[in-house]
């Protein structure tokens, strides 16, 4: 019997096993019929530096690329050489696309501009190239993340106009974690999927369509050392979850990885709340902006969930600079709602 149109664009979406490309190349004619393809190859460029970084990620204990490289980045981390590698593999493998008029990594102080031999594209890309890398040493999975903005400049190359826009207004977001197995999870604003690379094939293979995160979490996941350089109300939301008195009246599980992308990635599937509150040490916060909240609030609010500082929805905010940072608040609607609610308490307190 022949299957209706609507049954095969449905599973051409939905179908276990399709291609990123296929899926990419679907979305793009299902709702940007007119487009000219260049978010898909830069997806596809993407999606192969993901690859190699996942090879070298794999066999990182074989070869001498674990442990540091001695140097301090812009952020004051001591590099690994796996981040320097991974880094290197995203600048190398976007840069000559033609798709990109400038890229920001965690890793470079300032933005990359496209070298002159290589034609200048309408998207900017943002990433961290390897984010929890101080784990990698201990085979604990580790990530990609990766922000896509459309230019907004006009000149002959890429501006900090271009990098420094709003997560609301992102074109694409998501991430790759090297876990147990390489996922690829993205969105462009039409749900969130997530593929499994199947290494007999190199492909990325659709394994989690459209993800939704539980609107309720269970677990909770924050750097509970930090306790004693938290203000009162992040403490107290903290006891909240420890403790049962929180909107749901039960107690919470803890679980912290110690890296954003296992943590997140996680939560994403289960339901719960990954916080990282400022503190008297980050007083604005220890994690980034533009390469890891707002790629990871863009995922989390396409999957249901939402992306706050405690007080601000992240895709709001204006960056003010590439390497801002924010309290990062984010995961299940009805815990990061809870969260605000304290906060939104605390404020009227101090200003009664
Ligand atoms: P802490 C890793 O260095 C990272 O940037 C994130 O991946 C992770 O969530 C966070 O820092 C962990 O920070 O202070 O708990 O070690």
């Amino acid at each position: 019997m022949a299957r209706s149109e609507s049954t095969i664009e449905n599973n051409s979406q939905t179908r276990l096993g399709i291609s990123f490309s296929e899926h990419v190349a679907d979305q793009q004619h299902r709702l940007s019929p007119a487009a000219r393809g260049d978010l898909s190859s830069l997806l596809r460029h993407i999606m192969l530096a993901a690859k190699i970084i996942s090879r070298e990620t794999r066999k990182a204990a074989l070869v001498d690329i674990l442990g540091l490289t001695g140097k301090i980045n812009v952020q004051g981390e001591e590099v690994q050489k796996l981040d320097d590698y991974a880094d290197d593999v995203m600048i190398r493998n976007l840069r000559y696309t033609g798709h990109l008029c400038a890229m920001s990594s965690e890793e470079h102080e300032d933005i990359i501009r496209i070298p002159e031999r290589y034609a200048v594209g309408n998207y900017t890309l943002t990433f961290d190239p390897l984010d929890g890398s101080s784990n990698i040493d201990a085979n604990v999975g580790v990530g990609t993340i990766f922000s896509i903005h459309r230019r907004i400049s006009s000149g002959p190359t890429g501006t900090h106009q271009d990098i420094l826009q709003r997560g609301k207004n992102q074109v694409c977001a998501g991430y790759i974690i090297y876990g147990p197995s390489t996922i690829l999870v993205y969105t462009t604003g039409h749900g969130v999927h997530g593929f499994t690379l199947d290494p007999s094939v190199g492909e990325f293979l659709l394994s989690h369509p459209d993800i939704k995160t539980p609107e309720e979490g269970n677990i909770y996941s924050v750097n509970e050392g930090n306790y004693y350089n938290w203000d009162e109300t992040a403490r107290q939301v903290i006891e909240a979850f420890k403790s049962g008195k929180n909107y749901r009246g039960k107690a919470y599980t803890s679980r912290y990885v110690g890296s954003l992308v296992s943590d997140f990635h996680r939560n994403l599937l289960y339901g719960g709340i990954f916080l990282y509150p400022a503190d008297n040490k980050n007083t604005s916060g220890k994690l980034r902006l533009l390469p890891e909240a707002n790629p990871l609030g863009f995922v989390v609010e396409n999957a249901g969930g939402l992306a706050s500082t405690g007080t601000q929805r992240i895709l709001d905010i204006e960056p003010k600079r590439l390497h801002h940072r924010v309290p990062l608040i984010i995961g299940s609607r009805k815990d990061v709602e809870f969260v605000e609610s304290i906060f939104a308490a605390a404020k009227e307190k101090d200003a009664s």
